[in-house]
């Protein structure tokens, strides 16, 4: 038995690959393999042999087992240490020149165009983590743990080493931890949108796990839902490029707002076109309010000396009702002939005075 435990635990140790393991596994453990046959030996056995010669042999095949898995992982990450050497590219070298050149992907460009269109009006844009933890992604916003919008969020949780039983951060579910953060940072008065990709587990024709928010939030000593509406109606009219729109404010409910108004721009539906400012439907676009008291405290905010506005949207959304892009799903594709299409020049950056989308 020894011998076979000897010649084995080298073998394995020696095996170049995954064929040569399995052969290994067949050979030793198999059916028919070496210890099997030795384990059939054990009828012939007196039984005080047996018990003796049972375990061991029970023992051994569960060593050359745990040697096989061993070996096997071993084996796969030199192959994935091997892939990561020879396969690296460096993403910062520039671009080959094609005949056809590249383009800014519709996504990029919306989230130009609205940055031009708040930037014209006074607000500085802000970023922040994709990873963050539970306090400023939820607690900050008046968004207590076993509060229902945790669970109606569907977010994505990192992992923890074990042991480690801090609640586990998590991929932000919308950009407001960016707005927290910039309270702490910049303090009252502030004028800031914060653009960039947040994440939720949630797949279908309208969703994708990963997509994009433009969130605005403006603190001042009397600022006030009027405020909110002049800027909103300022962005739609830029935006869609109209000289009038229609705004209507519908009550809802936020938990980092109060009160909270759900918008709509009045519309029609032409043929599958869009035309905003005209007609008789009504298309929502985004949700806003005025910041939940509790939430400037939590950016280090004095509730009683200031207030403030804040409105959240999809950038991804508001893409495919200006552009008229059929299917979410195809933003993430990255499909060339799609992007051709949809794709915009890349050096024409959006101004408001140079015509936003031209
Ligand atoms: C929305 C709707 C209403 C919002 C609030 C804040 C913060 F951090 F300042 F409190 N940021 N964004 C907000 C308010 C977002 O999205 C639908």
């Amino acid at each position: 038995m020894d011998d076979l435990r000897t010649r084995y635990i080298a073998l394995i140790a020696a095996a170049q690959d995954e064929a040569a393991l399995e052969a290994l596994r067949v050979q030793a453990v198999g059916k028919k393999g070496e210890v099997s046959l030795q384990m059939r030996q054990l009828g012939k056995m007196t039984p005080e042999e047996r018990q003796v010669a049972g375990p061991a042999l029970n023992a051994l095949k569960d060593e050359i087992n745990a040697a096989l898995a061993a070996r096997k992982s071993a084996l796969s990450d030199a192959a994935l240490a091997e892939r990561l050497r020879s396969e690296w590219l460096d993403v910062t070298l520039p671009g080959r020149s094609l005949r056809t050149p590249g383009t800014l992907h519709p996504i990029s460009q919306v989230r130009e165009e609205v940055t031009a269109i708040f930037a014209e009006m006074g607000f500085a844009v802000a970023e922040g983590p994709r990873i963050d933890t539970d306090w400023y992604n939820f607690d900050a916003l008046n968004i207590p743990a076993h509060h229902p919008a945790r669970a109606e969020m569907d977010t994505f949780y990192m992992a923890r080493a074990a042991g480690d039983n801090r609640p586990p951060n998590v991929l932000r579910t919308h950009t407001s931890p960016v707005q927290i953060r910039s309270m702490e940072t910049m303090g009252a008065p502030m004028r800031i949108i914060c653009p960039g990709g947040v994440y939720r587990a949630d797949y279908d024709q309208t969703h994708t796990p990963m997509f994009h928010q433009v969130e605005g939030l403006a603190i001042d000593r009397d600022i006030s839902m009027a405020n909110l509406k002049w800027c909103l109606e300022e962005f739609v009219k830029a935006f869609f490029e109209v000289d009038d729109v229609e705004l209507r404010f519908r009550a809802s409910h936020f938990p980092f707002t109060e009160p909270s108004a759900e918008v709509d721009i009045r519309c029609s539906w032409q043929d599958g076109t869009l035309k905003v400012g005209e007609g008789d439907d009504w298309l929502e676009i985004l949700g806003s309010g005025m910041v939940h008291p509790k939430v400037l405290a939590a950016g280090g905010i004095d509730p009683e000396q200031w207030q403030g506005f804040a409105f959240g949207m999809g950038i991804d959304r508001i893409a495919m009702l200006k552009y008229g892009i059929p299917d979410l799903r195809a933003f993430f594709d990255s499909d060339l002939r799609w992007l051709r299409h949809y794709g915009f020049a890349a050096l024409d950056q959006p101004t408001l005075h140079g015509g936003l989308s031209r």
